[in-house]
């Protein structure tokens, strides 16, 4: 009964398409994030909060740590090392099925500056024989004092179980800083576009999903509760608005039949989603456009 509460900021961390997303979607048990097979899906820190009895977590889910090739690649990595110092605990989450690389190794050399605990995820365990994984567990023992070592899958969810207890035990006594019905707190416009920018990556190949923003431009509930949604989709090149639109419009149907699902999931109610696609040459490396398009540069400093 007299049980204090605990709270505290956990970072998920790691090289891109290793399952952060998949993890944090799993912990708040509804999707906030969005998740795909291709790597730096995740653009900007998404907070997902976990509330129980005992203790409320903050999870800051971050862009896959990569060698920046372009402005909003260099915002990416950034926007992930930034939380390094911000938080009471950092998962470092690695693909168990992928050998130990520069990707890891550059990330342990970061990890090493900071004091706060690092507890080892090693995710995608579903796809490895037990044998293995313990092979795993002891090579990565010789490279870092790690907190704990914890296997999971984050598709299955098989051992998140035991990862909350550990986190749970790492945490301090603190408040509970958001209601319990909380779980992100990210406006739903921000998740919105991430649905439809989720689709568009589903959809596409080759270098159309890493040329696009999204930009939710008008959210509005209109009579009978249906809510009315435009959103405009940029591009860099003239071939790629031809890809999103595809034949006779129907790429860009598809994109929006299946963002509008995840939408109405989201917000309880019937969407009417109207989708634009707009030229933007260079804005992956144009600064204004990127605070413009929702990358903002300001608080990483
Ligand atoms: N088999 C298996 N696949 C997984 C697991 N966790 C995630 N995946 C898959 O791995 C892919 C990448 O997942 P994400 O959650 O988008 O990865 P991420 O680390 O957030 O990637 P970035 O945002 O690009 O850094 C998706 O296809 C997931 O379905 C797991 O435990 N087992
Ligand atoms: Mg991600």
């Amino acid at each position: 009964m007299n049980e204090t509460y605990k709270s505290g900021f956990v970072a998920l961390v790691g090289r891109p398409n290793v399952g952060k997303s998949t993890l944090l979607n799993y912990i708040v048990g509804e999707k906030i994030a969005i998740m795909s097979d291709k790597p730096q899906t995740t653009r900007n820190k998404i907070q997902g909060i976990y509330t129980s009895e005992t203790a409320q977590l903050i999870f800051i889910d971050t862009p896959g740590i990569h060698k920046p090739k372009h402005q909003l690649g260099d915002f990416m990595v950034r926007a992930a090392l930034s939380t390094f110092r911000e938080v009471d605990l950092i998962l470092f989450v690695v693909d168990v099925n992928e050998p130990y690389g520069q990707g890891e190794k550059f990330i342990l050399e970061k990890l090493k500056e900071t004091n706060t605990p690092v507890f080892l995820v090693l995710n995608k365990i579903d796809r490895m024989h037990p044998e293995q994984l313990l092979e795993k567990i002891a090579a990565y023992r010789e490279l870092y004092q790690f907190a704990e070592i914890i296997p999971v899958s984050a598709l299955n969810g098989n051992n998140v179980t035991t990862l909350m207890e550990q986190i749970i035990r790492y945490m301090d006594e603190g408040p509970q800083y958001y209601p319990a019905d909380e779980i992100t707190d990210h406006p739903e416009r921000f998740i919105v576009s991430e649905f439809i920018r989720e689709k568009i990556i589903h959809l596409t190949e080759e270098e159309v999903p890493h040329s696009i923003a999204v930009v939710i431009e008008e959210m509005k509930e209109r009579k009978g509760g249906m809510v009315y949604i435009s959103a405009l989709v940029l591009v860099e090149r003239q071939s790629q608005k031809g890809i999103i639109i595809g034949k006779q419009g129907n790429m860009l149907k598809e994109i929006g039949k299946r963002a509008r699902k995840d939408i109405e999931a989201l917000l309880g109610s019937n969407v009417y989603l109207d989708l634009f696609v707009k030229v933007d040459k260079n804005w992956r490396n144009n600064r204004r456009q990127l605070s413009e398009y929702g990358y903002d540069q300001t608080h990483l400093e």
